[in-house]
């Protein structure tokens, strides 16, 4: 498959991607949330109780693992990655070596990863993945996100997609503006139109094939703190506007995170946008924890009860696979109980 077909796959209408690579640090953090001690074991035993579910074969286009799961095989025997390829959808892993903080600036991040990467991502072909991501985050505050913070990431976002082609995988570019702080949902769509505007002005400048790439962002929304919130109409309206005026045709997947949103405002603001959406890409999900909250919660009260946690994960691929049609309803989240 080339790469523009295994992007096209991976955001295929009605599919989307499960983001499963949170990394050691944070899985902890998730998991301790929900009470249970965070071993090599415990992260395997609950991510292929997702990779094993019916959902993966008809509403995950793509997985993202962590390095860890990406070398870990199933119960059954097999790798994780031939697990995942088995259940008709594309293995693919993080790159990035994690958010830090970036030199003459107090409080913004620079992504780091790009030493030895070239040689990493021929580890990580072998080992069966088609795609990568990098991420990288922006925070608003009173004098941030700054130049040099909006320049210095595309820059390594750039670098990243250019040797991930090279490397003959499709990169997923993630630069995401948190959701954290007071600011309006107008501010939110003026930092990311300057942050998509770099990551392209960088991507084009090194030469990376933009038919081969998936990008990964946030949607445009009021900080979590703002007093003023929008209503899904609003949101949709502002997300599509900014994708329209500042992501060039030729991508052919937009996938979002979700970024702190609740799983039902995840499914409610993707469904909208693809309502709305009139544009060639192809919209979806790239949900990390808007997938994966409540098949956790319900695996946490019984590890041992499989089919009740891959119910609950079923349901929520589910709905976002019909958000990413504009199929969805809030009638249809019933279901569940039912
Ligand atoms: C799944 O979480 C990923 C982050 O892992 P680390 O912070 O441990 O590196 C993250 O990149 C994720 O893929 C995106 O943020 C989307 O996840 P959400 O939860 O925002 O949908």
């Amino acid at each position: 498959m080339s790469l523009e077909e295994i992007a096209k796959k991976m955001c295929a209408k009605g599919r989307g991607i499960l983001a499963a690579d949170e990394s050691t640090g944070t899985m902890e953090k998730r998991l301790k949330s929900v009470g249970i001690e965070s071993t090599e074991k415990t992260r395997l035993n609950f991510r292929e109780t997702l990779f094993q579910s019916k959902a993966m074969k008809e509403f995950i286009g793509g997985v993202i693992l962590f390095d860890e799961t990406l070398r870990q095989k199933s119960s059954n025997g097999i790798s994780i990655p031939d697990l995942i390829s088995k259940n008709n959808s594309i293995p693919g892993i993080k790159v990035d070596k994690g958010a830090k903080l970036l030199a003459g600036s107090n409080e913004e991040k620079i992504t780091e990863g790009l030493d030895g990467l070239r040689e990493r991502l021929m580890e990580y072909n072998k080992l069966g993945a088609k795609f990568t991501k990098w991420r990288a985050v922006y925070s608003i505050g009173k004098n941030h996100p700054s130049t040099q913070c909006i320049k210095s990431n595309a820059h390594a976002l750039a670098r990243y997609a250019a040797l991930v082609q090279e490397a003959d995988m499709v990169p997923i570019v993630e630069p995401e503006v948190l959701m954290d702080g007071d600011h309006d949902i107008n501010t939110c769509y003026k930092v990311t139109t300057n942050v998509l505007n770099e990551c392209y002005n960088e991507l084009e400048l090194h030469k990376v094939d933009l038919k081969g790439t998936v990008l990964k962002p946030n949607m445009i929304l009021p900080g979590s703190e703002c007093k003023k919130k929008s209503n899904k109409e609003e949101i949709a309206k502002m997300t599509l506007e900014c994708l329209k005026k500042n992501v060039p045709s030729m991508v052919p997947g937009i996938a979002f995170l979700s970024g702190g949103q609740t799983e039902i405002e995840a499914s409610r603001n993707l469904n909208q946008i693809n309502l709305i959406n009139d544009t060639n890409f192809l919209i979806t999900f790239s949900y990390g924890r808007a997938l994966q909250q409540s098949a956790l919660k319900t695996w946490s009260k019984d590890t041992k009860n499989v089919s009740k946690v891959q119910e609950v994960f079923n349901h929520r691929a589910k709905m976002n696979g019909l958000s990413s049609k504009g199929a969805w309803s809030e009638n249809l989240e019933k279901e569940i109980a039912a």
